[in-house]
């Protein structure tokens, strides 16, 4: 077993070595889909894009303004927090937020000042959010990325809005979905591990509980006693615990910040943690491929670090 573990760890150092880049490349323009993949999906290797869509309307209208105007009466669902994190360990929980119906107005008068209420506030629901919950804005973008649904041969299985405060940070984890994540508005940053670190990263198993806040402001952690426990990673790479997670410093976490009108080529299985400025909006497109030979490829790794106990 101990050479098995030996051999993942340096598994993991030579594809740095191999084929990965210190930094995320940009690409100037939209890549033709026989290219992307072959030269980014099938190596699985993350770029960001530029000048991908700037044939959207959503790029000029979608101010604040705009989006009251358009949806600003509509009941959306939004995650509340008392800290910005959403689906994080908290001591030995998994948390998830309150998931909130509000009035898409009044998360515009949190994201404006005009109101203040404690809590983080977040539109992030992950289930096609755009297409579910705002229809309405459909006309101001594409309902998928032409040559990335080429190159895939399917469409995106969920298109989704996000828009929230500063202090919203997504924690660490991976998705099985090939994603490219099209920032509308403000900046979002991203640290990206490459799925040949997952022998460096740490997971713990957790009890699944939610954020609930009471009438005083307060917010109570309840526990999901029926649901299942939860893998999940307990280390912020902002502020990584070396002490208590020292393989970690042998994993390479890339920083790439995407702007305004920039899309991000996020591979499947991919580490990611992200975080925003203030009322930073964008949409993403996920394309479910857990049938292609890559994930299982990756899944394989997940198994054996599972089992080697490189966690
Ligand atoms: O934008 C975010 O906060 C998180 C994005 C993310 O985790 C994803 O697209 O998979």
């Amino acid at each position: 077993m101990e050479s098995v573990k030996k051999r993942l760890a340096e598994f993991s150092l030579e594809a740095h070595e191999l084929y990965l880049n210190q930094s995320v490349p940009y690409l100037d323009k939209p890549p033709d889909p026989l290219h992307f993949y072959r030269n980014w999906i099938s190596p699985n290797k993350p770029c960001i894009i530029r000048n991908a869509f700037n044939h959207w309307p959503a790029l000029s209208r979608w101010t604040l303004d705009y989006l009251r105007e358009k949806v600003g009466s509509k009941v959306i669902s939004v995650a509340v927090t008392p800290n910005g994190y959403a689906d994080a360990v908290s001591g030995d929980r998994f948390v998830m937020p309150e998931e909130r119906q509000m009035r898409f107005s009044s998360v515009l008068d949190i994201m404006e000042g005009k109101v203040e209420k404690s809590g983080v506030f977040y539109v992030q629901k992950q289930c096609s959010n755009l297409l579910e919950e705002l229809p309405e804005l459909t006309d101001d973008l594409e309902p998928h990325v032409p040559w990335m649904s080429t190159a895939l041969g399917k469409c995106p299985d969920a298109v989704n809005f996000w828009l929230g405060e500063a202090k919203a940070i997504t924690s660490m984890h991976k998705d099985h979905y090939e994603n490219l994540y099209c920032v509308v508005s403000g900046e979002k940053t991203f640290i990206l591990l490459p799925p040949t670190d997952r022998p460096f990263i740490p997971y713990g198993v957790y009890q699944p509980a939610v954020y609930l806040q009471r009438d005083n402001g307060e917010f109570e952690v309840v526990d999901q006693s029926d649901s299942e426990k939860v893998p999940w990673i307990p280390l912020d790479p902002l502020d990584p615990d070396l002490e208590r997670y020292p393989q970690y410093c042998r994993a390479s976490p890339v920083r790439c910040s995407v702007k305004a009108g920039e899309m991000l080529y996020l591979p499947s299985m991919w580490f990611h943690h992200v975080q925003q400025s203030h009322g930073c909006i964008a949409v993403n497109f996920w394309y479910d491929m857990d049938y292609d030979i890559k994930y299982n490829y990756f899944q394989l790794l997940e198994t054996l670090s599972e089992v080697t106990g490189s966690t």
